[in-house]
């Protein structure tokens, strides 16, 4: 139809309007409003859309609002804004944008509902294979809401099912143009593109490009910045918001009760036709998947949409939510980040279907100009593409715990999936099956386990270096779902063996070491005292040092200083000897490093009492004084200035075993050899205790050994994964105010990691100041 003056139009449409039935829909100009919020972001955000705005964009202290202009310029003091906001007018008129439509017979580059209608209904009978088209219900105003599907199999198929939606709101036209631009990809260029024809081979895309045709109607002739459906409201205003009518969450925060409000949510969630057609095809189809267009603000939103609340599988959407904003080369964020706003698509999908659930912020303008069009289409495709590539799968309804890098080469790796609260209440997944190479290259599949609300499986642990793994699912449909959809998941083990130092010229004492190490399953290498070298002892997990009957001669000078050194550079060392303290009773290793004082060869006594100040408290050991070879001298020592007793003997109450924590390094000196412990399960807990307190805390002195190794010159050790547990550790000792502990870190610390400590010791100390 021939368009009329906008002064025209505008009178004629009060003069009608006045003459039947006594309302009039007055025209209000929108305008583009910056609002600084000052210390009340939410209440004034809510303040803006519980008036007659609507959010769309925000930055650190303001937010973007279009309002109506009446509203915009009387300013803040209308809007009941608190205290320290602030308002500014950016654009009075933002329908000014759009000036270069006027008059036009049609909206240029931009589809009409009419021409979407007939370009759907040219290509269903051009491409009748691929593609079929469907009115899924009816506006207000009797237009159709088309849905069309893609795919080349048919319905029986159960392929991973794609929604993805255009036009929530009228003034957005360019969201139109990103799905239509799927729609004719898909299906024209399935021929010709193998990486098309794939994915329409193997998934089921329902499009639905235009959601509120009645808005994008009345926006392309009427009012451009027109943003809601046309429903008649009881107090005569038009138009629900319908991203804010989605029935999960609804009614919460950036949703309006006033009609008139451009977020105005509804009178109750699903309360406009155009989304019970959605809703209701999406409870037929159940998508695993959904994206929504919106303009603008080159955003890639995932949910939570409705408050700061983060999903369950928050790290999975935020992924590949990342993903798909390299390509598009927008910027991912959480929705709520952007603005907390309840009852929208993205919301609904998620948190009722369980479906993974993205909306896009496309370009820089509700309508960009016409000769961008092209390229916005282009690189949103792309990232569609990714998605629809690589988000085919149910598991976005569970999280995937990523397994630690180990300590041990002889454990095995714990893998598990936990359900989604969602998926729980529907699981609809009959098996599991974990797929896996491990390090030193074994591939197997294992059936994982559901135990609560958790799927669990190990990888048995064969090597150090990458894991790879990946889950397949069977759901009750028949349909399997792999994850990730392509590639796999994987992790490094990164940890070093114990080292077993053999410093007993020979003998066969290694044995009791040998077994108990193995029945412990701790992995370990052993090297003896000849060519032994300090960069072999800092690359281990901890160094096990027994001398057996090295009677007299014990621990050589060069191997005291190799000792001494890579104790000081957060050495762990258990010393096992029966005449270590009485060979070396004067060295700087025994008295400093170890804190032990020599009293006596040739202890009285086989019983050995734990203390309860040390880590063996609780048990008794017996020892074989004096039965044959094994142990005839055990050492008579006490614990000096900070030397704590594990062991006395029980008939003379001297020590037997000290331990010592300098804050640097760990060491424990045992006045006895293992094979003197009688039991096979005594040499186990004594070790098994030793090894495990020697680990506890471990993070800095194992990033002190790092370094040292890298020092001297070579290191297979990931510094920087050691520098994150670090980081992890410092956290729960800020948590406990350990600040000495804390400035030890940041004195060996540099770089991201420095910083980042200074900064908890700031927040650590600032309470005190005041
Ligand atoms: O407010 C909306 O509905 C969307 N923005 S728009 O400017 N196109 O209106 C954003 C929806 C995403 N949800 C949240 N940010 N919470
Ligand atoms: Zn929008």
């Amino acid at each position: 139809m021939p368009h009329l003056s906008r002064s025209l139009s505008l009178a004629l449409c009060g003069w009608l309007a006045g003459f039947s039935g006594g309302f009039a829909e007055t025209y209000r100009a929108p305008a583009h409003v910056r609002v600084f919020h000052g210390d009340e972001a939410i209440a004034t955000m809510d303040a803006i859309v519980e008036a007659e705005g609507a959010i769309i964009g925000r930055g650190k202290g303001w937010f973007d609002a279009i309002l109506p202009q009446d509203l915009a310029l009387k300013g803040q003091a209308a809007m009941g804004l608190t205290e320290g906001a602030r308002f500014e007018v950016l654009d009075k008129n933002i329908d000014d944008q759009l000036k270069r439509f006027d008059g036009r017979p049609n909206a240029g580059v931009y589809h009409t509902v009419a021409e979407v209608e007939s370009e759907i209904a040219q290509l269903v009978e051009n491409y009748p294979d691929l593609i079929s088209s469907e009115s899924i219900g009816t506006t207000f105003e009797g237009r159709p809401v088309r849905a069309v599907r893609i795919s080349s199999q048919g319905d029986d198929a159960n392929l991973p099912t794609f929604f993805v939606c255009g036009m929530h709101h009228a003034r957005e036209w360019i969201s139109v143009e990103v799905p239509m631009g799927l729609i004719h990809q898909l299906v024209e260029n399935y021929a010709s593109d193998p990486e098309i024809r794939a994915l329409v081979d193997s998934r089921e895309i329902w499009v639905i490009p235009v959601l509120n045709p009645d808005g994008l109607e009345y926006s392309q002739t009427k009012k451009r910045m027109w943003r809601k459906n046309r429903r008649k409201n009881s107090d005569n205003s038009y138009g629900v918001d319908l991203n804010r009518n989605w029935g999960y969450q609804w009614g919460k925060k950036g949703a309006s009760t006033r009609p008139s409000s451009d977020t105005y949510r509804g009178t109750e969630a699903f309360s406009e036709p155009e989304l019970v057609a959605l809703r209701d095809l999406a409870l037929r189809e159940r998508p695993t998947a959904s994206l929504s267009f919106h303009s603008y603000g080159q955003l890639v939103l995932w949910p939570c949409s409705y408050d700061y609340d983060v999903a369950p599988d928050d790290l999975v959407l935020a992924h590949h939510a990342r993903e798909m904003a390299k390509l598009n080369g927008y910027e991912a964020k959480q929705s709520a980040g952007l603005y907390p706003a309840s009852g929208d698509f993205d919301d609904w999908f998620h948190g009722v279907l369980g479906a993974m659930s993205y909306t896009f912020e496309l370009g820089k303008q509700f309508v960009p100009d016409e000769a961008k069009v092209p390229g916005i289409v282009e690189k949103n495709l792309k990232a569609v593409h990714y998605y629809l590539k690589n988000c085919a799968d149910v598991l976005p309804l569970l999280s995937h715990q990523v397994p630690e890098a180990t300590t041990n080469v002889q454990d095995s790796y714990p893998v598990s999936f936990k359900l989604s609260p969602r998926l729980k209440e529907h699981n609809t997944i009959q098996s599991a099956t974990l797929s896996y190479t491990t390090a030193a290259g074994t591939t197997a599949q294992v059936a994982m386990t559901l135990t609560g609300d958790t799927y669990k499986a190990s990888i048995p642990a064969d090597g150090y270096g990458t894991v790879h793994y990946s889950l397949q699912v069977l759901e009750d449909s028949g349909r399997t779902h792999r994850f990730p959809a392509t590639g796999e998941h994987t992790f490094r083990v990164v940890e070093a063996l114990y080292v077993l130092v053999d410093d007993d010229a020979g003998k066969n004492y290694q044995q009791y070491y040998i077994e108990t190490l193995n029945a412990l399953e701790k992995p370990f290498q052993i090297v003896t005292t000849d060519a032994l070298t300090v960069e072999q002892l800092l690359g281990a997990s901890g160094v096990i040092w027994f001398t057996g009957e090295d009677t007299g001669s014990a621990i050589t000078r060069p191997e005291q200083e190799i000792l001494n050194t890579y104790l000081a550079a957060g050495g762990e060392l258990l010393l096992f000897g029966q005449d270590v303290a009485y060979a070396i009773s004067t060295s700087k290793l025994l008295t400093e490093a170890l804190r032990v004082k020599f009293v006596k060869d040739v202890a009285r006594g086989t019983t050995l009492k734990a203390l309860p100040e040390g880590f063996l408290k609780g048990q008794t050991f017996t020892i074989n004084q004096g039965q044959g070879i094994r142990q005839k001298f055990p050492d008579s020592i006490l614990a000096r200035d900070g030397g704590v007793t594990l062991l006395t003997f029980k008939e003379s109450e001297d020590d037997s075993a000290v331990s010592h924590d300098s804050g640097v390094h760990k060491a424990a000196y045992f006045g006895f050899g293992l094979e003197g412990i009688d039991t096979p399960e005594g040499r186990q807990t004594l070790l098994g205790r030793s090894l495990e307190w020697l680990a506890q805390d471990s993070a800095l002195r194992r990033l002190r050994r790092a370094r040292a190794l890298r020092q001297r010159g070579g290191s297979d050790l990931d510094l920087a994964r050691l520098e994150a547990d670090v980081l992890e550790s410092a956290q729960t000792l800020q948590e406990n105010g350990a600040i000495d502990t804390i400035e030890a870190l940041v004195d060996m610390a540099d770089g991201r990691l420095r910083k980042h400590l200074l900064r908890k010791l700031k927040a650590l100390r600032a309470p005190s100041k005041h």
